[in-house]
């Protein structure tokens, strides 16, 4: 009984053993390496430090900018501040008027007679030497735009009694 385990153990291990043998003898003789040391890298390295490519300018991007987009259409320069004087009766409606920096005043003759709207002094229109207007025949009209503020007297030049000021705050 015991000597058939033994060899129902050691058949199979001679087996296994002869196998390994057979696989090392083959194995070796056909994996051997050989001379494939010949793998010697080229120094091309050195070549890319002769020719230093000089980097191309970027110029590509700058033009970029004119692609900007047309900014929101704000009408600050189309709206004009105006006011307006009629002349009437031999008189300056109103004969006051206030307004701010930039406003521009149009005079409007509505009488039958001509009129011409000039600054203070007269004759002189010292005051304000721009602020004069060629004769106004009845219908026509006169428009100046006042800069700087102060107040500004002004007068008809053909009829010296009619006087009008005009008042410019900021
Ligand atoms: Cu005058």
């Amino acid at each position: 009984m015991a000597e058939r385990i033994a060899l129902k153990m050691v058949l199979p291990g001679m087996l296994v053993l002869v196998l390994l043998l057979a696989a090392g003898c083959t194995g070796t003789g056909s994996g051997e390496p050989g001379t494939v040391t010949t793998t010697a890298t080229p120094p091309v390295t050195t070549i890319v430090g002769e020719s230093p490519t000089p980097e191309p300018p970027v110029t590509g991007t700058t033009p970029v900018e004119s692609m900007t987009p047309e900014p929101p259409v704000t009408e600050t320069t189309a709206v004009e501040s105006v006011a307006e004087v009629l002349i009437r009766n031999f008189a300056f409606e109103p004969a006051s008027l206030t307004i701010s920096a930039g406003t521009t005043v149009i005079w409007t003759n509505e009488d039958s007679a001509p009129h011409q709207v000039a600054s203070d002094p007269h004759p002189a229109h010292t005051d304000l030497p721009e602020l004069v207007s060629d004769t106004l025949s009845s219908g026509d009209s006169y428009r100046f735009t006042f800069v700087k503020t102060g107040t500004y007297g002004y007068h008809c030049h053909l009829h010296p009694t009619m006087k009008g000021t005009i008042v410019v705050e900021e």
